[in-house]
């Protein structure tokens, strides 16, 4: 059996998670759902980022010991993932024991290797990024021109001087390697615009980096110098495998290398440099693949606790049901792309959407089976009568394999208008077929033909959804009495099944 595995970013838990933080999630779920369906054995991981110093100031400004601090975030995030109908396979924290003894294991293969030395830092650092910057970087900034304080070039917040021992590791020993690695494998890092900009990064020359902190305690100690806690990305981004039981667990043999590490754009040099040369150095297999998404706006602005414009998705989903809020997020902007969130599109992408295209297409076909069949649902002689028919069935099936297309390249909104295209077409047919026509001219073989090819459109619709809206796509197959044949396929015989209508799928949003 195929194995995939897939990742989020492990978000920090200096805060709940907001909109963008679903995002990535919603989208590594609908992926892992899609590639489950086609039979793939799937690993999901998802998870927290525990340790450093942003996690420790947050506990300390609430006047919370830390572990406790995180403890409590912890359960908010996994409560927040369980109403959004996130199905991952696993959930690592950092402060995780099981996390903590990898890190080390890690942390002493590289020493092994001579890849780890010790040295003093001295620069900026970012807490809320928890980076590094150096003069050079600051200085050449857009955020800095014109400033007198340092600013980080990534969040625009202002950095501060640090001087401290640290122990550094290589990492410009293996910048060519690692071109090499980006010149050998063209689909690393996607999408490609965001390629060219990392490599011009590696280009401009790696610096050793610094990876632990001496002037806080909250993080893994480093073997043998506990004066020393691991940089906390470094500590972080070994959750990919330490999840998995590195390096002779069963998950770690069956699942390790990732097939792909979804995350936001502004994370994609730690993924694509610094990850990369960490498993060079202990000498495993890299990433298949690294996918930078893009950024959520809100009403034209960057969400902030200081603005006041953060959107909570759990309210968010109370609102309008987890289902839309899923196909909102996946549908609006394509996958790579920055996109902007408004109440006002979500409730036009519900209403035209989910309520007249989906909504309706499902109601007036099951109510015509019932008006002219009394629910059951026909067994034709020939489904492909006309030209109409034949295109229909045609795009349906061309559609499934698109839509695989897409959905391998985590292209989630052209995937979805794909399916719509189908919703769209499927709806023109009950127009121009005319099923009361059909009933009224006493035309009953084709009166079941049209029935019955719309039954089947909306069969495979329901499966092609439900990575997407899993409970639209049980709620849909279920009312088709077709819960147990999820064949990708046109043509499946649901004849003779009785068809049971419920409640509108998306009553209309007045608002
Ligand atoms: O960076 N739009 O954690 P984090 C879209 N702990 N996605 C967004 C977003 C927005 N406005 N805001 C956040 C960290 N995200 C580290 C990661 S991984 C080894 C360590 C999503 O809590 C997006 O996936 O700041 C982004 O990369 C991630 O949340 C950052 O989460």
């Amino acid at each position: 059996m195929n194995k995939f595995y897939i990742t989020t970013p492990i978000y920090y838990v200096n805060d709940i998670p907001h909109i963008g933080h679903a995002y990535t999630t919603i989208a590594a779920d609908v992926l892992a759902r899609y590639k489950r369906l086609k039979g793939f054995d799937v690993y999901y991981l998802t998870g927290l980022d525990e340790h450093g110093q942003k996690i420790m100031e947050a506990a300390q400004a609430k006047g919370v010991e830390v572990q406790k601090h995180v403890d409590e975030m912890a359960e908010g995030f996994k409560k927040a993932w369980n109403k959004l109908e996130i199905k991952n396979d696993g959930f690592i924290r950092t402060t995780s024991e099981k996390h903590k003894k990898v890190v080390q294991e890690f942390f002493k293969k590289m020493m092994e290797k001579g890849d780890v030395y010790k040295g003093q830092y001295e620069g900026w650092y970012c807490i809320p990024c928890e980076s590094y910057w150096t003069e050079i970087h600051l200085k050449d900034s857009p955020k800095n021109k014109d400033k007198k304080k340092y600013v980080c070039p990534d969040c625009g917040r202002p950095v501060k001087k640090v001087k401290e021992d640290t122990y550094f590791f290589k990492l410009s020993k293996y910048q060519d390697q690692l071109l090499k690695h980006f010149e050998e494998n063209p689909d690393f890092l996607q999408p490609v615009s965001r390629k060219n900009e990392v490599l011009s990064f590696i280009k401009q020359g790696l610096k050793d980096l610094s990876i632990s902190r001496t002037s806080f305690t909250w993080g893994v100690p480093i073997p043998g110098d506990d004066k020393h806690v691991i940089y906390v990305w470094f500590d972080a981004l070994i959750n990919y495998v330490s999840a998995l039981d590195a390096f002779d667990g069963k998950n770690y043999k069956k699942y390790w290398p990732a097939d792909v590490h979804v995350m936001g754009k502004e994370i994609i040099r730690f993924h694509a440099v610094i990850w990369p040369i960490m498993l060079m150095s202990v000498g495993v297999p890299l990433p298949k693949k690294v996918f930078g998404h893009g950024w959520w706006t809100v009403e034209g602005k960057k969400m902030s606790k200081t603005t006041g414009n953060v959107v909570d998705p759990i309210a968010l989903a109370e609102e309008f049901g987890v289902d839309p809020v899923r196909y909102f997020l996946l549908r609006e902007v394509p996958f790579g792309v920055d996109g902007d969130f408004s109440r006002a599109s979500l409730i036009a992408r519900f209403n035209a959407d989910l309520a007249n295209d989906l909504g309706n297409l499902l109601h007036r076909t099951l109510t015509m089976c019932e008006k002219y069949f009394k629910g059951e649902i026909p067994n034709p002689k020939n489904h492909k009568f006309d030209d109409l028919s034949k295109e229909l069935v045609a795009l349906s099936e061309k559609t499934i394999d698109e839509v695989d297309k897409s959905m391998n390249a985590l292209a989630f909104s052209e995937a979805l208008s794909k399916i719509w295209k189908v919703i769209g077409v499927a709806n023109t047919y009950i127009e121009k077929e005319a099923p009361w026509k059909l009933a009224k001219a006493g035309e009953t073989e084709k009166l079941e033909a049209v029935i019955f090819n719309l039954l089947e459109v909306l069969r495979i619709t329901a499966i092609l959804i439900s990575p997407y809206m899993p409970s639209t796509g049980e709620k849909m197959l279920s009312e088709l009495k077709a819960s147990d044949i999820r064949e990708l396929s046109f043509g499946k015989k649901l004849a003779g099944k009785k068809v049971a209508k419920g409640q509108p799928l998306f009553p209309r949003l007045e608002k």
